[in-house]
């Protein structure tokens, strides 16, 4: 805890619109700015923003001690899996990923929690700033799952409004050990309107997704044009899984 409090603070920010340039039109920049300028105002409307592909997206592993944290940073940032637990000092820190949507890059500074995995000890500041939070339990470990009601209570009380968040049961692999059914994963992911998937550090199930699917939400939260629907992580992760159901069953 107080490891944390001496880390220097995030700053990380959301930029609002840039004019919007359209390739090729066979006119200068100038003018295409110009005209785009016209446009505006007899429309009347904001152009579309463009994604600022220097945003930092601090980005939380969050969940008891042992559900795997640091095991999914680790295949997530160096594709592997390394049997044992990590010590607590491994696992401080942040990594940075980048990860392409839509053909832009998307900066995520992912933090790993260690030995502060119990409630009322990750320091409130810690959660402030943060722009998205996976909240992971053990689905072999009933009560790292029971706990996840008291992790998603702290998130409410300190995190920003708007974060990102994402309920995952880790250790897919060991299903034939398996404390928690996917259903009772998924329930309480609908009861608290979070999105949902079961992954595997160890095979790497799911994980890409996992951290794509937010990376997707938060970029298009930044460039959030009122007029346009709202970017649904729901429907996109499930039209992923389909697209790779050979891998999604356990
Ligand atoms: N079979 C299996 N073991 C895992 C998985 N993820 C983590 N582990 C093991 O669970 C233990 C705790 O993992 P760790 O990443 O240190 O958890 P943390 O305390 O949440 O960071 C270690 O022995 C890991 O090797 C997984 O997806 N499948
Ligand atoms: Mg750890």
């Amino acid at each position: 805890m107080e490891r944390m409090e001496s880390m220097e603070p995030i700053t990380a920010y959301y930029t609002s619109a840039y004019p919007e340039i359209e390739p090729d039109s066979g006119e200068s920049g100038e003018n295409q700015n110009q005209n785009q300028n016209q446009n505006q105002n007899q429309n009347q409307s904001e152009p579309a923003p463009v994604y600022d592909e220097q945003l930092l997206h601090k980005t939380i592993l969050v969940g008891d001690s042992g559900v795997g944290k640091t095991s999914l940073l680790v295949q997530f940032d160096q594709g592997k899996f390394i049997p044992g637990s990590f010590s607590a000092t491994v696992g401080i820190g942040f990594t940075n990923k980048v990860v392409t949507v839509d053909n832009v890059k998307v900066r995520l500074q992912i933090w790993d929690t260690a030995g502060q995995e119990r409630f009322r000890s990750v320091t409130h500041a810690y959660y402030r700033d943060a722009h998205a939070l996976l909240l992971l339990y053990d689905i072999t470990n009933k009560s790292s799952f029971d706990n996840i009601r008291a992790w998603l209570t702290e998130i409410h009380e300190y995190a920003q409004s708007d974060v990102v968040i994402m309920l995952l049961g880790n250790k897919a692999d060991m299903s034939s050990v398996r404390a928690i059914r996917r259903e009772e994963g998924e329930r309480l992911a609908r009861e608290h309107s979070v999105p949902f998937m079961e992954t595997s550090a160890k095979t790497g199930v799911n994980v890409e997704l996992a951290f794509t699917a937010v990376a997707n939400d938060l970029k298009h939260r930044a460039v959030q044009h009122p007029s346009q629907p709202t970017f649904q992580i729901h429907q996109y992760i499930e039209a992923q899984k389909e697209k790779s159901s050979c891998c999604s069953y356990f």
